[in-house]
């Protein structure tokens, strides 16, 4: 019997639970191992990792490798009161265990469109193991057309899923959002090295809300929360966010953030309330955001610098493109600025935007490589299910119908038929532009390490103690380690290139002149260490090693269930 079948003779279950917040809920993501080729959609070029899968997925023993939470599952445990458990990156025997060890009566998978193959197993092993459950599946996946049809769940939920779920459980869905106290990465590795989880090491992730009013025709996080114009705020205000923002410092111990909302600096009155209370309370904080350049274009440097802004994911698509966020900006000299206030720059560019055509793309590619910024991220133009760039591809008969969702994530090949560009070539341009970053402007370590120097030497002695110490505080923290890996990366690097490896010389060097004794004294030990540990990992990678996150399970509100 196919799953179809099977869906179509299961009575349909009631919107609301019947044992309402009584009823156990295990919220699980999808199992892995992730990083290698198998038959439910893990794909080796598309591992769990946010770096080293779209950013600096060429740099080798460079690469900056880390895993990020679930946080959308985290997100709805902390809202709602049923006991609730949270399995995070299960193996398929975890997930399993998981099923059978406890009586669930709900059971909510989270997915995106790469792993629907994933949620179609799952559901088939909730089924089996855990009958009386319902199977509720929510996150990106649920974009797909005609998604009920491919896998056996009871619901499937488009957009937000903390309201949704209160009011499946009865419960008041416009109660004031609790925030999760959030680690944002963890078992970060680079050069060969696992760093130290020391406790509030590693900024907090901060949720200020999901969706993006701009409404770009590729977004699917903007398509999935209501399109252009509309978005959905966890924190309408910068007092609310502040608040927010003390818990998580107290809670976890950290002084820096990372703000997961795809246009934080849109909202100018919010983040300039935020500022206010920042300075009114002494908080010399660190932020990492996203935004838009002309979301950017709201604030002076100072502003931002005071803001605590010291990383900022900005899309540059491509010089010719139309997106209304890039209007008027000349994103070169924007990034410049940036940089000089030592605020890091992930840019972001499209691969196989409409004009592009083998004539014109390695320019393209050659005019964003020299932005220069920290990290760079390439992506192919992808109409993903749910986008308006996907409902124009489907109109227009362009839509390659023999492509797998697995391989739908933008870093493969093209899923559409473009005008100039071939799928194969879509890929090569791809690959090279990773290449051509990595080679012109070297190690994404280095180019952090310039900017924070950038950024100590023209704040060290600023008016404003909150921005001194924030940089005082990194560079005390960072220098003597990042002189270290410089005095190893301008060894190694000088195979790929002398003239950038005599660029980390001289960066070294600089280092030296402003840091503390410990700090010049440190690369003498350090360095030959890092240099082997990076030769060791290079010839591991070669070999095909490969990196998983952990397997976690949290469970809230659990001793009042009795179990
Ligand atoms: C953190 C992150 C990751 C982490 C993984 C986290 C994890 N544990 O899965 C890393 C960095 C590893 C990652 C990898 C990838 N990611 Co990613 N990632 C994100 C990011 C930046 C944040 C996700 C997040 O937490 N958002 C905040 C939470 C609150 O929102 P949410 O997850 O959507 O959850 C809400 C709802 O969706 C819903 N919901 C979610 N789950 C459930 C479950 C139930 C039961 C219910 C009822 C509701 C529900 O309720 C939540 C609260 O409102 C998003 C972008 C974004 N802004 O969301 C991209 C995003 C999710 N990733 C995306 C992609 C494509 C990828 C990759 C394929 C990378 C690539 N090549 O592009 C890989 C896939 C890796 C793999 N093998 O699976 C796309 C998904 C596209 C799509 N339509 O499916 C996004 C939207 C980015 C984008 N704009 O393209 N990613
Ligand atoms: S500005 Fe960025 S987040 Fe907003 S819709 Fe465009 S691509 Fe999406």
């Amino acid at each position: 019997m196919d799953i179809h079948a099977l869906a179509r003779n299961r009575s349909p279950k009631p919107e609301k639970h019947p044992k309402g917040t009584a009823a156990r809920v295990l919220l699980s993501s999808v199992f892995g191992p992730y990083a290698q080729d198998d038959e439910f959609g893990s794909r080796s070029i598309n591992p769990m990792e946010l770096y080293h899968n779209q950013v600096t997925r060429a740099q080798g023993s460079f690469s900056l490798r880390m895993f990020h939470r679930s946080w959308g599952i985290m997100l709805i445990q902390k809202n709602i009161s049923a006991p609730c458990t949270v399995l995070d990156f299960p193996t398929r025997e975890d997930f399993a265990r998981e099923l059978t060890k406890n009586e669930y009566d709900v059971v909510g998978v989270s997915s995106i469109i790469v792993n629907v193959a994933k949620v179609r197993e799952m559901c088939r092993m909730i089924r089996k193991l855990s009958p009386q459950s319902t199977i509720i599946v929510g996150g990106h996946v649920a974009a797909i057309p005609g998604v009920d049809k491919l896998v056996d769940a009871d619901h499937i939920v488009k957009g937000e899923g903390v309201a949704w779920m209160r009011r499946y459980l009865g419960e008041d869905e416009n109660a004031p959002i609790r925030h999760p106290a959030i680690v944002s990465g963890m078992r970060t590795r680079i050069m060969g090295i696992r760093l130290p989880e020391r406790k509030g090491a590693t900024a907090a992730t901060i949720i200020p809300s999901v969706g993006c009013p701009m409404g770009c025709n590729f977004c699917t996080t903007s398509a999935f929360f209501g399109g252009k114009g509309n978005f959905v705020n966890f924190f309408e205000t910068g007092d609310e966010l502040f608040d927010v923002m003390c818990q998580m410092e107290k809670d976890l111990a950290v002084n820096s953030f990372f703000v997961m909302d795809e246009n934080f600096l849109l909202h100018r009155e919010r983040a300039m309330r935020l500022l206010d209370r920042m300075k009114e309370a002494h908080k010399s904080w660190t932020m990492s955001v996203f935004a838009s350049a002309n979301a950017i274009r709201k604030y002076t440097m100072q502003e931002l610098v005071d803001l605590g802004v010291s990383w900022l994911w900005m899309g540059l698509e491509s010089p010719r493109s139309s997106y209304a966020k890039l209007q008027g900006t000349d994103s070169r000299e924007l990034t410049r600025q940036l940089r000089e206030h030592g605020i890091r720059v992930q840019g972001s560019t499209i691969i196989g935007l409409e004009h592009h055509t083998p004539d014109n793309i390695v320019a393209e590619i050659e005019h964003a490589v020299s932005h220069d910024t920290d990290f760079h991220q390439f992506m192919l133009y992808t109409p993903v299910p749910g986008t308006p760039l996907y409902q124009q591809m489907q109109e227009e008969g362009r839509l390659l119908s023999d492509v797998d969702y697995a391989d739908v994530h933008g870093q493969f090949k093209f899923n559409f038929k473009h005008a100039a560009i071939s799928r194969d070539d879509s890929k090569r341009f791809l690959d090279w532009a990773f290449w051509r970053d990595f080679e012109l402007n070297g190690p994404s370590l280095y180019r952090i390490s310039r900017t924070l120097l950038a950024g100590w030497k023209r704040y060290k002695d600023w008016p404003d103690a909150r921005v001194r110490e924030r940089f005082a505080r990194e560079m005390h923290r960072h220098s003597g380690v990042y002189s270290s890996a410089l005095w190893a990366m301008e060894r190694q690097f000088k195979k790929v290139d002398a003239r950038v490896s005599a660029q980390i010389g001289e960066l070294r060097q600089e280092f030296k002149r402003e840091s503390g004794l410990v700090s010049r004294m440190l690369p003498a030990v350090l360095g030959p260490v890092l240099l082997w540990t990076t030769r060791r990992e290079e010839k591991q990678l070669a070999n095909g090693r490969t990196y998983e996150p952990p397997s976690i399970l949290e469970r809230r509100n659990w001793v009042e269930a009795g179990a």
